[in-house]
C-alpha cells in the first residue's frame, strides 16, 4: 500500500537537504560566530518548532478569559478542556484546544518573564503571533499612527533599525520620519538633543532600541519626552530581550506604552517576536494589527517554541549567561583599544561591539571597509557582519565591523577568549592594504591582508574552537569546506576553468600550453613572487597535478586556496591587480 504519510527520516527521504543541515551545523561549530543578533537555538526549543504544532491553522486568539490565567490555570486541561468546548474562542478553526492553551502558555510566561517589580503578570499583555521583528513593528505603526503621522526613530546609519522608519521599508513610506542621531562628539544618545527634536517635530510615536548602537537607552528619559509631546513611545528589544529577561538590561516594560522584540537573538528561541503592552486598550489595537491587519495563521511551533524558550528564561543558568555575555562584550571592547583600535561609540553595556574599520588601514586615501574585513575575518574562522556607523554616507558602504557575543559565550567562552578574539582580529586586519574598483554600480571597496598573518590568525582561531563546547546531542562534525584544511598529501589538484591562468601567474613557468600527460618542472612563488618551493605540473584530464616537497604541501594548499579567494597580497606593488580565479585546489 502506498505511504501517504511519507514515513522516513530526512537523511532517508531528501539526503542532499540532510546533507546540507549537517554542513550548516558544522560550519557553526567550526567557527567562532560573532553576528550581534544571532544564538544558538537550544535543541529542546527547536524539538517544539519541529513538533505536530506547524500542522495547524488557528487564525485569530484564545479565549478572552485565558488572559491573567496562571500557568497552573492554563495546563489545568480537566478545567480547560470543558470550558473550550462549551465557550469556544476567538478562532476560525476547530481542533485548536491545544494550540489555545500553548499560546495561553507562552503569553503567561512572556508576561511572568517581562514584568517589572510594580505590575503583575495579570497587567501584561502579550501577543506572541508575529512572525518576525518587522512585522511586529509595522504592527505597532499600524496600531498607533495614521499615515501621515510624524515618527521619531534612531538614524539606520546611527544604530537604528530598518523597520525604524527606513525609506526602503514600509514603516518609512507612510509615516513621515524625523531621524534623532547620535551626538557627533560623544557618538552617545544626547537626551536635550531628543528632547528638542521632538519638541520640534512633535511626533506620534519615538521608537527606542537599537540593532547597532551598544548602549542601553534610559527608557524613563525617553517615556518623559514622548509625554511631553503626548507621543507614545515604542521600545524595541529585538538584540536584547534576552538581557532585559536577566535583568541584564533595563526592562522597558511597564515604561514603554509598548514593546517589541524578536525571540531569536539573545532570548536564544525562536524565529518570531512578541510584543507587549500594559494598556488594555493598546493590547486590542495590537492584536487586532498583527491578525487579521498583518497576518493570517500564526505558526504555532514556533509559539510552542517561544513557551519553551520562555521556560529557559528564568532559570539561574539563562541569567548567568546574560550576565557573561555582557562581560564578554566589554572585554571584547576593552581588547579592541588595547590593540590600538577604534572602538565606535566609546564601547558597550550591551551583547554588542562596534569596530572602525576606516582607523586599522587606508591607502591612498581609500580606507579599509567593513565588507571586506567581514569577508576576510570570515576566512579566518571570525564570523561577523558589516555595519554603519556615524559618519557613513550610505547603507551600502559601512565602514565599520560589528561583534556580538551571544554564541561564543554560549559556548563557553570568557573573558580572555575575548581579549584573544580582539588580538587575531588586530593581528590580521592590521596587515590589511585597502584598494577600490570603480565599477559600473559605483565604487566596490576591498582590501587584501598578508598570508602569514591571515594563517597564524586561523591557528589561534582554531584553538579557541578546539575549546569552545558543542551540543551535545550532536555527533563530532568537521566542516569540510574551509579553505585551510586538507590531508597533507603533496599533489594538489588544481582545476576549474581559471586553473590554466591561475597556475601561470602563480608558478614561476607557464603551464597553460601543456598538453594531457605533459609535465614541467618549475617553483611555485610566494609573496612578492619570490619562488618558494619546488613544483612539478602534470596536466590531468581534470586540470593540474602539482607535486611540490612534503614540507611544503599545507603551505602550498593554503596559499592557493587563499589566493583563489583574493583575499591575500600576492605582489605587493601592485595589490590591487587581481589574479585570475576561482579554481578548486583539491
Ligand atoms: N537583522 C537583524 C540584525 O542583525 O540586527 C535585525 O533585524
Amino acid at each position: 500500500m502506498a505511504d501517504f504519510l511519507i514515513r522516513g527520516s530526512l537523511a532517508d527521504v531528501d539526503p542532499e537537504v540532510a546533507e546540507l543541515i549537517q554542513l550548516e551545523h558544522a560550519r557553526q561549530l567550526d567557527k567562532l560566530i560573532l553576528i550581534a543578533s544571532e544564538s544558538y537555538v537550544p535543541a529542546a526549543v527547536r524539538e517544539a518548532e519541529g513538533s505536530v504544532f506547524q500542522n495547524i491553522y488557528a487564525e485569530g486568539y484564545p479565549h478572552a478569559e485565558t488572559i491573567g490565567l496562571t500557568e497552573a490555570e492554563v495546563l489545568d486541561y480537566e478545567r480547560q478542556l470543558p470550558f473550550y468546548r462549551r465557550n469556544g474562542d476567538r478562532r476560525y478553526y476547530k481542533g485548536v484546544e491545544y494550540c489555545n492553551l500553548v499560546e495561553a502558555l507562552a503569553q503567561r510566561r512572556a508576561a511572568e518573564v517581562f514584568c517589572p517589580p510594580n505590575l503583575t503578570p495579570e497587567q501584561i499583555f502579550v501577543n506572541v503571533q508575529p512572525l518576525s521583528g518587522a512585522v511586529a513593528n509595522l504592527a505597532i505603526y499600524e496600531a498607533l499612527t495614521q499615515p501621515g503621522d510624524t515618527v521619531m526613530t534612531l538614524d539606520l546609519l546611527h544604530g537604528g533599525h530598518l523597520s525604524h522608519g527606513s525609506p526602503v521599508s514600509v514603516t518609512g513610506r507612510r509615516q513621515r520620519i524625523v531621524h534623532y542621531q547620535v551626538n557627533e562628539e560623544t557618538e552617545l544618545l544626547d537626551y536635550e538633543e531628543i528632547y528638542e527634536l521632538a519638541q520640534r517635530e512633535r511626533p506620534k510615536m519615538i521608537i527606542a532600541g537599537y540593532t547597532s548602537y551598544p548602549w542601553a537607552p534610559d527608557f524613563q528619559r525617553f517615556r518623559e519626552i514622548a509625554d511631553s509631546v503626548g507621543a507614545y513611545l515604542m521600545a524595541d528589544i529585538a538584540h536584547t530581550a534576552g538581557m532585559a529577561a536577566a535583568g541584564v538590561y533595563p526592562n522597558p516594560v511597564g515604561i514603554a506604552h509598548v514593546t517589541s522584540f524578536t525571540t531569536h537573538k539573545t532570548l536564544m528561541g525562536p524565529r518570531g517576536a512578541i510584543i507587549i503592552t500594559t494598556d488594555p486598550e493598546i493590547a486590542k489595537k495590537i492584536d487586532r494589527a498583527v491578525f487579521p491587519g498583518l497576518q493570517g495563521g500564526p505558526h504555532f511551533n514556533k509559539i510552542a517554541g517561544m513557551a519553551t524558550m520562555l521556560k529557559i528564561a528564568k532559570t539561574d543558568a539563562f541569567k548567568a549567561l546574560q550576565q557573561q555575555i555582557a562581560r564578554n562584550a566589554v572585554a571584547l571592547s576593552e581588547g579592541f583599544k588595547a590593540n590600538g583600535l577604534r572602538v565606535v561609540h566609546g564601547g558597550t553595556n550591551t551583547h554588542m561591539v562596534l569596530l572602525d574599520c576606516k582607523c586599522i588601514a587606508q591607502r591612498d586615501g581609500v580606507p579599509l571597509m567593513g565588507n571586506p574585513a567581514s569577508r576576510i575575518l570570515d576566512l579566518v574562522g571570525i564570523v561577523c557582519n558589516r555595519n554603519t556607523i556615524p559618519g557613513d554616507k550610505d547603507a551600502a558602504h559601512p565602514s565599520a565591523l560589528r561583534f556580538g557575543t551571544p554564541w561564543v559565550t554560549q559556548r563557553g567562552l570568557t573573558e580572555g577568549d575575548m581579549r584573544e578574539i580582539a588580538d587575531v582580529v588586530a593581528l590580521v586586519l592590521k596587515t590589511a592594504v585597502p584598494f577600490a574598483i570603480q565599477g559600473r554600480r559605483g565604487m566596490t571597496y576591498s582590501a587584501r591582508v598578508d598570508f602569514d598573518a591571515l594563517r597564524e590568525g586561523v591557528r589561534r582561531v582554531s584553538a579557541l574552537v578546539a575549546k569552545a563546547g558543542r551540543d551535545y546531542t550532536l555527533p563530532p562534525l568537521t566542516y569540510p569546506h574551509v579553505w585551510h584544511r586538507g590531508n597533507g598529501k603533496s599533489v594538489l589538484e588544481v582545476r576549474g576553468e581559471h586553473a590554466p591562468a591561475f597556475l601561470d601567474i602563480v608558478l614561476a613557468q607557464p603551464v597553460s600550453d601543456l598538453r594531457v600527460g605533459e609535465r614541467r618542472e618549475g617553483h611555485l612563488l610566494g609573496r612578492d613572487r619570490v619562488p618558494h618551493c619546488s613544483a612539478t605540473v602534470t596536466r590531468t584530464v581534470q586540470g593540474y597535478a602539482l607535486d611540490v616537497p612534503a614540507e611544503y604541501a599545507d603551505w602550498a594548499r593554503q596559499w592557493l586556496r587563499a589566493l583563489s579567494d583574493g583575499f591575500v597580497i600576492f605582489d605587493q606593488s601592485c595589490v590591487d591587480e587581481p589574479i585570475p580565479g576561482p579554481v578548486t585546489v583539491a
